[in-house]
């Protein structure tokens, strides 16, 4: 079984509960998942969640920092962060499904939504009962979401919406999509609870991905679709709250990418050592060991950024350009990461009998959404300058 990477001792900062989660999560996945990743990415067959999500709910693996009264787990977001580590340390679909699931589609109807929606909807998602998605980007808005067309227009006590949201991660299977739409009244984004049926919810799949190939991704379309007034969250007043709900789910990457980062370390570090040219361990050749010690220190700069954005989650000290640096830094980490194990393993390293291309392809996924990397760059040049560098004015 992984025994993990921790050169700098960063396991002796976690809590009992933190360290008791992680070894449920990593026993699981080892048993359950493991097994069943290949193939589904090999043969873009999506797991199905409707099935594993309601054993990832018994273990507390969905909405984990939402709290009890509302029959979720009520963690720490440090320990909602390991299990983020944990899942794509296996496959970054499975992150996406606890990101999404927890940061994308609990996080707005526990902060924005009323209190009859979140007793009906939180306590089902958290046992994995329901699926539910997140729909912001569109086909011609996605860095920029605040330019949306999808439209919202109120008739007595229900809104009509129209418009198509695409690249939604589990769109395809969702019970319930949260769907950001701008009001044609007063201009302001709000947000909606589109139930699985209702009139003119359209939900489709979109296939031939060469990455997140264990997952679903699909598109939304909303032609005149309606929805009551009680479906739509009364706190979510204009774009910061679909953009706060991105905060929580770039924390899970965070965490989780570098839960990728250290899979491709651990697989080229065993496979140097075993794999003998030249009559010697490739890991003896200084070329080899230089490339597993740059893995090392960026993965161990990673797990300390962790921590810490952990800690100042928990503390609700985080902010948004904090969240932004380690999304962005991380997922470089894993990206390199996953290239240098993919080169140390030589053709081997092309099979998908090895984690790193799969890795490297999942990546590449990760890269972009939440935010791509130049958006994160964009927001952390406007932070320190004060001068924001993503339109023209
Ligand atoms: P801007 O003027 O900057 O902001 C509008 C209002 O929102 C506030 N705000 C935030 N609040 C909380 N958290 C954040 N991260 C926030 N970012 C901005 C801001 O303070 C302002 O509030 P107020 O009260 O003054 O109105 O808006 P802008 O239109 O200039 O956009 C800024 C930009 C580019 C940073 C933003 O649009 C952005 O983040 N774009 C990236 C889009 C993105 O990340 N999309 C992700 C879609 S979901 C997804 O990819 C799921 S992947 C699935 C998975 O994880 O598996
Ligand atoms: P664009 O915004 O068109 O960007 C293209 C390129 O231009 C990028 O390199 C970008 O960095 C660059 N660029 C854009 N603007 C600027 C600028 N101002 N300055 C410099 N460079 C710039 N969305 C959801 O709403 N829900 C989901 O569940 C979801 N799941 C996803 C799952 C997967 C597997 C993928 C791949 C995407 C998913 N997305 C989801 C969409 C994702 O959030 C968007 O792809 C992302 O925000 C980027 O938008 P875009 O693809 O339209 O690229």
């Amino acid at each position: 079984m992984f025994r993990g990477v921790d050169f700098y001792n960063v396991d002796e900062l976690l809590s009992d509960e933190d360290r008791l989660v992680r070894s449920a999560v990593r026993e699981f996945l080892e048993k359950e998942i493991v097994p069943l990743i290949v193939d589904a990415w090999h043969e873009e067959k999506p797991l199905n969640f409707h099935e594993l999500g309601r054993k990832f709910g018994e273990l507390g693996m969905l909405g984990a920092f939402i709290p009890e009264e509302y029959g979720c787990p009520g963690m720490s977001y440090t320990s909602f962060g390991i299990i983020c580590q944990e899942v794509e340390r296996v496959d970054s679909a499975l992150r996406s499904f606890v990101a999404v699931t927890s940061g994308l589609v609990m996080y707005p109807i526990w902060q924005y939504g009323s209190e009859e929606q979140k007793k009906k909807w939180l306590p089902k998602l958290a046992k994995g009962e329901i699926i539910g998605c997140f729909g912001l980007t569109e086909p011609n808005h996605g860095s920029d979401p605040g330019s949306m067309e999808t439209t919202a227009r109120r008739e007595g006590d229900e809104w009509v919406l129209n418009g198509t949201k695409t690249w939604i991660t589990e769109a395809d299977v969702a019970d319930i999509a949260v769907v950001w739409a701008r009001d044609v009244e007063d201009g302001k984004i709000k947000g909606f609870i589109v139930e699985k049926g209702m009139q003119g919810f359209q939900q489709y799949s979109l296939t031939k991905k060469g990455s997140m190939r264990a997952g679903g991704v699909g598109e939304i379309g909303l032609v005149n679709c309606r929805v009551p007034e009680e479906n739509r969250l009364p706190e979510a007043r204009g774009l910061r709250a679909p953009l706060s709900c991105l905060n929580q789910a770039r924390y899970g990457i965070s965490w989780g990418a570098i839960g990728a980062a250290m899979d491709c370390y651990e697989t080229a570090l065993n496979y140097t050592k075993e794999r003998k040219q030249f009559g010697a361990p490739l890991a003896s050749f200084q070329l080899v060991q230089e490339k597993l010690v740059k893995m090392l220190i960026e993965i161990t700069k990673g797990q300390l950024l962790c921590w810490r954005l952990g800690r100042l989650m928990d503390e609700g000290r985080a902010t948004t350009e904090q969240i932004s640096l380690a999304k962005k830094n991380n997922v470089r980490v894993a990206r390199f990461c996953a290239r240098t194990a993919r080169e140390l393993l030589g053709a081997n390293g092309i099979s998908l009998d090895y984690s790193p291309i799969r890795h490297m392809a999942n990546i590449e996924s990760v890269y972009t959404y939440e935010g791509t990397d130049d958006i994160h760059t964009l927001i952390l040049g406007r932070a320190i300058t004060g001068l924001q560098a993503f339109r023209r004015e």
